[in-house]
């Protein structure tokens, strides 16, 4: 299993973008499912069913955790970013012990947990020691190492995956960088097609295996399945997690409809009823992205005229200044130092993976880590001079602030306040990169800056990147629940997978699909074992933080205008919820920062309300929906 106590698990997992280890984030409460399931086989305890046998317990586990998990990450991170036969024995060793503790840890947790007169800590840890995997093994001889061979196979042949261009071999981030650039759909066709059958492909039959040995794990744990344990996450039962979910979505469906018909229209325009009718899904790889779930890349495509000229592309100042991906990475920290975070430590910048080496196959899927659980903190990255890679410095930057604003937390505290929140955070600070503060930074020249009339191109823009990732960011896990709780079986993966991006994001692939494909395999997370509905959360929320920034800053004009650089206030009262890490359940963490205690889809809508109006006027007339 992958095991995530914590931290590391966190780190790595939290890194949720870290591949190769877990990341989990605590429970309240026994989950309900887990409560009507079988208990779990009793596992020889260290001390008495007592109070106070819990505790030693617990104080045990986080001294052995914390030291098991430092070495592991050393592992995962040499294996993530120098992949060989040798690495990945390394890094399935050290997950395959993890694993094993894991289960010990979390069946010994579940016994513990029937003990009366708990102390509220005690009972909280022992929650998240129970629900703190991934990935769980069987405890049947070899199953937690058949596990993490499967698992870092699956990642590493995601690392050293390649796609094609005009008949030559490109690497993945290439691949990735190219789709948003290029205009010509016979190219985009060739560049989607080749890598999603070179690396989807060949990972089925061990998706398959995974799925059923990591199954019988969770089962044993006394979860119905690993989806379940999944959403047992929440601080509250795997059912409420699902209604909260579908309730986010349906509150913002109306607006990514909109979107979609007035995008959809564009694209008809731009290539023709024989590329892209003009009704029905649009085809997936016009959307400037590889998985189609961000399409900001194509803003140039769909600019409105007139007010759509918003003056600049972050991608070209970047250019035009000559900036490299080191510059790129100074600009992010920048902006945490204006809200009175420290500055990263000296280690960071001589650790961090920049850059693709030239000599050697890394995972180029960006990661965020925190190697030694206090203050090694790392980014992998392989970056690009581009929009995406500055917002995406941003992101991992996120996650290494949270880890650190937290590091004096208990291990098993060591990690958000939920998942969701842990991918927000540099989102929710990349938001204030509004033109103003380019200006602020040297970017862009104060002459460009875009007047009001320009603000339904700005918010456009935005909403190709912001708008179009929930459908994507709800189903990519809607897929794998259905894997785990068998409702999708391997004989139709890959078409449940092609029916709930056409279901959802009203998308359909450019080339006729079968189950001889894998194309979930051809998106990170899914070789990469990383719950997904994590972002499509973290997209709700960083609305949520944003708006409590600007308040607190004292902004009164249109939301989207409003940037929090340099007020330190926002940066104590940030910093006063991350430092909480998961100690509290996650509405305690959400009032300390936003005065909620609810997920609410309301500043998102507020912050693009002007749009959506004028979306409505475009779409005016048209038959929209697929
Ligand atoms: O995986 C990531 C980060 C690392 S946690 C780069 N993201 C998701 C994705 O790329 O699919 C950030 C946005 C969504
Ligand atoms: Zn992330």
């Amino acid at each position: 299993m992958k095991f995530a106590a914590s931290v590391s698990l966190a780190a790595l997992a939290l890194a949720g973008c870290a591949a190769n280890t877990s990341s989990t984030s605590p429970v309240a409460e026994v989950p309900a499912t887990a409560a009507a399931a079988p208990a779990p086989a009793a596992n020889a305890l260290p001390y008495p069913q007592t109070p106070e046998g819990a505790r030693q317990f617990i104080a045990d586990v986080e001294k052995d955790l914390f030291d098991l998990n430092v070495i592991t990450q050393h592992a995962a991170w040499v294996n993530n970013t120098y992949i060989n036969e040798d690495t990945d024995a390394l890094n399935a060793y050290f997950g395959t012990i993890t694993t094993e503790k894991g289960v010990k840890y979390a069946t010994q947790a579940a016994q513990y947990l029937q003990v009366q007169g708990l102390d509220a800590d005690t009972a909280r840890k022992l929650n998240i020691l129970r629900g703190a995997l991934v990935l769980a093994a069987p405890s049947t001889p070899g199953a937690a190492a058949e596990l993490n061979d499967i698992s870092t196979r699956l990642q590493s042949t995601y690392g050293k995956g390649r796609a094609m261009h005009k008949g030559k071999v490109i690497t993945g981030d290439d691949a990735e960088a190219l789709m948003g650039e290029l205009r010509n759909p016979a190219e985009l066709k060739e560049v989607w097609q080749s890598w999603h059958e070179n690396v989807g492909r060949p990972m089925r039959n061990d998706y398959t295996r995974m799925v059923e040995i990591a199954n019988q794990g969770a089962k044993e744990l006394g979860y119905a399945d690993t989806g379940a344990m999944w959403r047992s996450q929440y601080d509250m039962s795997p059912e409420e997690f699902s209604a909260m979910y579908d309730r986010l979505w349906a509150e913002t469906k109306p607006l990514y409809n909109q979107l979609h018909c007035y995008t959809r229209t564009k694209l008809n325009q731009k290539y023709g009823n024989a590329v892209q009718p003009a009704t029905g899904p649009i085809r997936a790889d016009l959307l400037g992205n590889m998985w189609a779930q961000e399409w900001g890349n194509i803003y140039d495509v769909v600019a409105p005229k007139g007010s759509g000229d918003v003056g600049y592309d972050i991608g070209k100042l970047l250019e035009g200044q000559k900036k490299t991906p080191l510059d790129m990475f100074k600009i992010g920290e920048g902006f945490y130092s204006s809200l009175g975070f420290a500055p990263l430590p000296k280690t960071f910048w001589e650790r961090t993976q920049f850059t693709r080496p030239r000599d050697r196959e890394v995972v180029c899927h960006a990661s965020a880590w925190d190697v030694d659980n206090k203050d090694d903190l790392r980014i992998k990255m392989c970056t690009k001079v581009n929009s995406d890679d500055f917002v995406t410095i941003h992101h991992e930057m996120g996650h290494n602030y949270y880890q650190r604003a937290y590091n004096q937390q208990p291990y098993l505290y060591l990690n958000g306040a939920n998942d969701g929140f842990h991918e927000a955070i540099g989102d929710f600070v990349a938001l204030s990169i509004t033109p103003q503060y380019l200006v602020q930074i040297g970017l862009l020249d104060p002459k460009k800056v875009p007047d009001e009339s320009k603000d339904t191109g700005l918010l456009l823009r935005q909403a190709m990147d912001k708008v179009a990732f929930l459908p994507f960011g709800l189903l990519v896990d809607k897929w794998r629940w259905g894997v785990f709780n068998g409702s999708i079986t391997p004989a139709n993966y890959n078409q449940a997978w092609v029916d709930l991006k056409r279901e959802y994001q009203g998308i359909t692939p450019p080339v006729a699909r079968s189950e001889a494909d894998f194309d979930p395999g051809a998106k990170f997370h899914i070789p990469g074992n990383t719950p997904y509905a994590r972002y499509f959360l973290a997209r709700i929320l960083q609305f949520q933080f944003y708006k409590a920034a600007c308040d607190i800053s004292g902004w009164k004009g249109p939301l989207h205008r409003c940037s929090f650089y340099g007020n330190k206030e926002v940066g104590q009262r940030l910093n006063a919820m991350l430092a909480m890490g998961a100690s509290k359940p996650w509405p305690d963490a959400l009032q300390a920062f936003t005065g909620s205690r609810e997920m609410s889809a309301k500043p998102m809508l507020e912050y693009f309300a002007p749009l959506q109006r004028w979306l409505e006027e475009q779409n005016r007339g048209k038959q929209c929906g697929w």
